[in-house]
């Protein structure tokens, strides 16, 4: 008894701790194409779904088959085991219905997978009423749609918004409410582009533009919530509080709503698992304040200027002026508490001027450029085709190193101080041109720049 128990207690025990351990974890994490919630993963969703019953249907059908031939044709006397049962070959009208049968599960299978690569392929047109209403569309979700340029690159994405002129990076902000068409292109290898819960996965490849979009499913985004708690906004920063509140990043998953995964699933180089992203949805209203915020924000004629004694000053208007307290030739930006008349320059005793930032941001902005961070990002322009990632607007955003840590002061300083052990073989620490004279390689020591740098970038809200 115990020779022929041990064995089987071997075999089955790790198998019961995998089943029991894979029951437990939960179908919706956060990379999960187990937990849909917009139409085109919803239909890819479905179609993987309609395969998994014809499977288990043939597995019982074949195994109940088995089974009972088994039983039925079993051996009932000693006699009956010693003699061999008479042989046959083949049996044409069972093979022939076993190759009918199989060709019209493929016939089955393959009529919503062609549908479903119809409709993953293109937006359907807001003029076609009746797919509209196939698919329980509104026409104002189709004909104000988003589109979004994806540019993939080792080891970040960048999301070029080309009706509203703007970039960012890593993280893409989209209206819930309407269909968003992702362009995707790469500027070195293959990536594939990943977002199980909205849109499913399509690669980006060298030399060419592939297609995906995909439109949330609100009602389950918000289910039962108030827009504000199921999809809190980006543009002032709420979004980035109830992350923060709510989970601790790498570790345990907690959902925010309104927050999605995403991931580069294909083989890119060494940082390719830490290649994520993340996709923000939004309320329209809270949509069209973050795309204002960005305009206003990588607008070149809104940027500050310089003091003009010429020019009378609106209140809050920010200027640059000189002050030699941050450095020879150094600037500051002022903000007017008043509305200001001609020749009144900034002089903060009088109180018609107040610093619009801290000694440390404006020391952390003038590192920017000297550490040679200019050379690869842009900040407060547009700059696609860097070699980093856009940092506009960067202290609004939740996730820092391409989704994978919390953009926290914490995570920011280890990010600056040596990149390279936080995500090994990333491109700034080894891209072109930086070897160890390179500024950047110089700040593992200094956490006075590194936390002026730092202040400088969390501030660019
Ligand atoms: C050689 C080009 C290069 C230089 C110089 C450079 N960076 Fe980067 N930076 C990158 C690249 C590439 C990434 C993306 C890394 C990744 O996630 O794989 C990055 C990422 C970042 C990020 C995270 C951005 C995000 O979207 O998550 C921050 C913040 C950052 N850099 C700040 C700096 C600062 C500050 C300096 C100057 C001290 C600097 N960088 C210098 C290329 C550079
Ligand atoms: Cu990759």
């Amino acid at each position: 008894m115990r020779r022929f128990f041990n064995p089987l207690v071997r075999f089955y025990t790790p198998l019961f701790y995998l089943l029991l351990h894979s029951s437990c974890s939960r179908v919706d994490h956060k990379q999960s194409a187990l937990d849909p919630k917009g139409l085109v993963s919803q239909n890819q969703y479905d179609i993987f779904m309609l395969s998994v019953w014809i499977t288990i249907f043939l597995f019982c059908a074949v195994g109940g088959c088995l089974l009972y031939v088994l039983w039925r044709y079993r051996a009932k006397t000693k006699e009956e085991a010693m003699e061999i049962p008479p042989q046959s070959h083949g049996n044409s009208k069972t093979e022939v219905s076993l190759i009918l049968a199989s060709a019209v599960i493929l016939v089955i299978l393959a009529i919503p997978t062609l549908q479903g690569v119809v409709l993953m392929n293109r937006v359907p047109d807001a003029n076609d009423e009746a797919t509209l209403k196939k698919l329980n569309l509104d026409r104002s979700q189709i004909e104000g749609a988003v589109t979004v340029n994806v540019t993939g690159k080792r080891f970040f994405w960048i999301f070029e918004y080309p009706q509203y002129g703007i970039v960012t990076a890593n993280e893409l902000v989209f209206p819930a409410s309407k269909a968003i068409r992702i362009n995707l292109r790469t500027e070195d290898v293959i990536h594939s582009f990943w977002l199980p819960k909205l849109a499913g996965k399509m690669d980006l490849m060298p030399g060419q533009e592939n297609f995906l979009w995909f439109i949330a499913d609100q009602e389950k985004i918000r289910s039962g919530k108030s827009s504000e708690e199921a999809m809190p906004s980006v543009f002032d920063g709420k979004m980035r509080q109830v992350v923060f509140a709510k989970q601790k990043f790498t570790d345990e998953f907690e959902p925010v709503g309104g927050l999605f995964y995403g991931q580069c699933a294909e083989y890119c180089g060494n940082s390719h698992a830490y290649m994520s992203f993340r996709a923000l949805a939004q309320t329209d209203a809270d949509f069209d304040a973050w795309v204002k915020r960005f305009q206003n924000s990588q607008n070149p004629n809104m940027q500050p200027t310089t003091y003009n004694p010429e020019m009378e000053y609106e209140k809050d208007t920010i200027i640059t002026f000189a002050d030699d307290s941050l450095g020879e030739n150094s600037v500051r930006e002022y903000r007017s508490t008043k509305k200001i008349a001609k020749g009144e320059a900034p002089n903060l005793s009088a109180k018609s001027w107040e610093k619009a930032h801290s000694d440390n941001y404006e020391i952390g902005k003038q590192l920017f450029s000297s550490l040679q961070c200019v050379q690869c990002h842009a900040v407060n322009r547009t700059g696609i085709g860097a070699k980093g990632p856009n940092l506009t607007l960067f202290g609004l955003r939740t996730s820092l190193a391409a989704g994978w840590m919390r953009n926290d002061e914490e995570s920011l300083a280890d990010w600056l101080k040596n990149s390279n052990e936080v995500k090994f073989g990333n491109l700034m620490w080894n891209g072109e041109g930086v070897d160890d004279n390179h500024p950047l390689r110089q700040l593992e020591d200094d956490d006075v720049k590194v936390n002026q740098l730092v202040e400088y970038l969390l501030e660019q809200i």
